[in-house]
């Protein structure tokens, strides 16, 4: 800034003609500029460090990284035992001209003997007690290094000791918290542990490509068929798509990894980060019960009954690269059972996770919590749904372990167990045991409802909204409407979609170079919402909240509002200028706040890193966060013949119901989706409670959801059609049919290499 500043208006301007000052502004102005230059040189190198360190997470630390081939140079006593004797030898090995050596600080070393009880070939799970705690020390240990260089020197030493599952973790944690990483890019797990993404045969025929073709020019994608994981036998198989979806399982470990339970309390204590948990589950709820329907299946069933057998079967078809291991299905009928595994430090009853809820329910219907201390904690109209939402998952939050237990997090790991509850097969957990893989099993739903349905018995006990509380005077919303370019007003289109993920960069002791796998997903073509809105008073700011719901229940009948309320997914909430009388308000699909960017789920960081300036602030947001629902699974799949639906719009009073704190908004602050992941280091901007204005039972004398609507709201009948084509972008140009995701020709890079699907027209900045 100085520097500029200089050239801008001249030495002479700023000091006059003093030779000696001139000399003094020059020496100034080099200092300034050699720092500038430093700081950009530690911040490219720390990230760097960083993307080596979180790749090919098994392979020792000192082997080539990424496409540049960064050889990290760390000091001998940082090698492990097998390596070490061997030190001078490797350091010569990778000395390849085409290697950049970047040289690790050493430091002293922090004491990680207590991180070893978790092997190194076991898989890590953060809803086992034993390996969050693990996860909460190596957190606190990396938080605690004084800066960012010798926490990625802790990191460099740390990396090839500990559990690889628990390092990637825990360094992620760590990066999206301390202040001088937090604007460091973090590649997608998706890219570190492709094998919690993709069929596991996938990756036999990765390393014969990988090792049979060097040049990785002439590799082509490996085609992973659509229906791997079962058939149409199988009922629950139609939602495969929407389970199996990379970005839906990307978007829900990196939220776990935004709000962890257990580390040091910066971390966790977040803005209504209980609250948040409630609400972003229960909107994965309400979007697969909608997907459900718009496949002709029920609403999921809550998993009521803890000692029923479990109806639906998975088999994940996921082979663990760290550990070698298939993870384990579940055949139909599978009963839960009490656990006990010494070697996981794991025991506890299913009939105490009874117990839990049950204690849980009393607390609802009292209206209060019992704490250690013999007082009582009242469940408030504001905070109880946070208490109860830090009570329930279990956090570090919770305000009594001891008396409301560990009741959510036991159940994924008891589900995840059901297979060899005591390990007497040497088994380990499967899918539901870990946030990356937990939402492909069917299972994930049915727990996920029961959770639900705790918080929806405490929202039943709270004041109904009054139309006072609705109503926004004087304003009136008299249209809501959608449009897809080229089709018929209020129809969403979607259709299937190719693209592909890099396997090579999660694939140890392979040769370098791309190995892509190509898989199909379910996408929308982007669309437009139009609201029109009269006001009948002054210029003045306002809230728009969208939402989408199927019109019908299963049955094809009207809803109930109480039914009805549960289903709406939200797709958008964003700050409008009103001026006097009549307002046409339009919004593209791809500015929703509830998704991140199609490029950004699909991203390839070491070509596509954005630009960061030397204090480490970044140029623009495509930074912070993996988190965020994928935009293209904005829309649920709808029908062939065009799913009947509703379009919801209610416009509500800005300056009562937005977080004046976030009109702010920091550079990098994560901010596209906040509706379920939250702004980073600021409140949640909507002041109302999460899921307003459906989370509560309706006023008196309302049956239906019409008849729940104030001026300020409106409905609109939407078509949601369905169009069984499937769009390749990979394929040459003349095989295509025009559809709106394209990805960009690509640049310095392998023909056979596509470029990351950025779309054709930059995602528009927020209003
Ligand atoms: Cu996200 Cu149960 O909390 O999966």
């Amino acid at each position: 800034m100085l520097l500029l500043l200089c050239h801008s208006r001249g030495p002479s301007q700023l000091v006059g003609n003093n030779r000696t000052s001139k000399m003094l502004l020059l020496a100034v102005a080099a200092a300034v500029l050699t720092a500038t230059v430093d700081a950009q040189q530690r911040g490219v190198k720390l990230q760097d460090l960083t993307l080596s360190l979180l790749e090919r997470p098994t392979e020792p630390v000192f082997m080539p990284k990424g496409d540049k081939g960064i050889v990290l140079d760390v000091p001998q006593n940082y090698l492990t035992d097998k390596y070490r004797p061997q030190a001078s030898v490797l350091k010569n090995r990778f000395k390849e001209t085409d290697n950049t050596q970047v040289a690790v600080k050493g430091i002293t070393v922090p004491d990680i003997s207590a991180l070893l009880v978790l092997p190194r070939r076991a898989t890590f799970s953060t809803f086992v007690p034993l390996h969050r705690q693990l996860a909460a020390r190596l957190i606190a240990i990396f938080i605690g290094m004084r800066n960012a260089e010798d926490f990625v020197s802790a990191a460099a030493y740390i990396r090839d000791r500990v559990n690889p599952g628990l390092f990637v973790y825990a360094f992620s944690v760590a990066v999206l918290h301390r202040p001088d990483t937090r604007d460091l890019h973090l590649p997608p797990l998706s890219e570190m542990f492709p094998d919690k993404f993709v069929d596991g045969g996938v990756f036999v025929r990765a390393r014969e490509e990988a090792n049979v073709l060097l040049d990785e020019t002439v590799r082509s994608p490996i085609e992973i068929p659509m229906d791997y994981t079962a058939t149409n036998l199988e009922l629950e198989h139609r939602l495969a798509y929407f389970r199996e979806d990379l970005g839906i399982n990307l978007h829900h470990w990196h939220w776990h990894l935004i709000y962890p339970f257990e580390g040091p309390r910066e971390v966790v204590a977040k803005d209504r980060r209980g609250e948040l948990f409630y609400y972003m589950h229960q909107q994965i709820i309400a979007r697969y019960d909608f997907e459900r329907m718009c496949n002709k299946l029920p609403r999921v069933k809550r998993l009521q009954n803890l000692n029923d057998p479990i109806e639906e079967a998975y088999f994940p078809k996921l082979t663990s690269q760290v550990a070698s291991r298939n993870w384990a299905g579940r055949p139909s009928g599978a009963v839960l059972r009490d656990v006990n595994r010494e070697a996981d430090q794991l025991k506890f009853d299913i009939a105490e996770l009874q117990r839990w809820r049950d204690r849980i329910f009393e607390a609802i219907h009292k209206g209060r919590i019992d704490l250690p201390n013999g007082t009582t904690m009242a469940l408030t109209e504001r905070d109880g749904i946070d208490v109860l939402g830090n009570l329930i998952e279990p956090s570090d939050l919770s305000p009594n372990r001891q008396l409301y237990g560990n009741m959510h997090n036991l159940l994924h790991v008891a589900v995840s167990l059901v297979h060899d509850p005591d390990q007497r097969h040497l088994e380990t957990f499967s899918v539901m045991g870990d946030s990356a893989t937990a939402m492909r099993d069917p299972v994930f739903y049915r727990v996920h409802s029961m959770v639900n349905d705790i918080f929806t018995e405490h929202k039943n006990t709270l004041p109904r909204y009054t139309v006072q509380q609705l109503d926004f005077p004087g304003v009136r919303v008299v249209g809501v409407s959608v449009q897809t370019p080229s089709a018929e007003a209020n129809v969403l289109e979607t259709f299937w979609q190719k693209n592909v993920v890099d396997l090579s960069r999660g694939m140890d002791f392979n040769p370098r170079g791309s190995v892509l796998a190509k898989f199909t997903h379910l996408n929308h073509r982007d669309f437009q919402v139009t609201v029109t809105v009269e006001n009948q008073g002054q210029a003045r700011q306002a809230l728009v909240r969208l939402f989408l719901a199927p019109k019908f229940d299963e049955r094809g009948q009207q809803w109930s509002f109480v039914d009805q309320r549960n289903v709406f997914i939200e797709l958008d909430k964003f700050i409008v200028n009103l001026k006097p009388k009549r307002n046409v308000i339009t919004r593209e699909s791809r500015m929703s706040s509830v998704t991140i960017p199609f490029e950004r789920t699909f991203r390839d960081l070491e070509l596509n890193r954005p630009p960061t300036n030397g204090s480490g602030t970044v140029q623009d947001e495509f930074n912070f966060c993996g988190c965020g629902w994928p935009q293209h699974m904005l829309i649920p799949k709808g029908s062939p013949e065009g799913y009947p639906s509703v379009i919801f719009a209610m416009v509500s009073d800005y300056t009562t119901d937005w977080d004046q704190s976030a009109a702010n908004r920091k550079p990098g602050a994560c901010w596209d989706a906040a509706s379920y992941c939250g702004i980073r280091d600021q409140a949640y901007p909507d002041r109302r409670a999460m899921g307003y204005p459906f989370d509560r039972l309706p006023r008196p004398g309302v049956v239906n959801t019409e008849q729940f609507l104030t001026p300020n709201m409106i409905m609109g009948d939407v078509l949601i059609r369905f169009r069984d084509t499937v769009f390749d972008p990979f394929l040459p140009q003349q095989q295509q049919q025009p559809q709106p995701q394209r990805p960009q020709a690509a640049q310095g890079r392998p023909p056979n290499r596509p470029q990351n699907n950025r779309p054709p027209n930059n995602r528009p900045n927020q209003g």
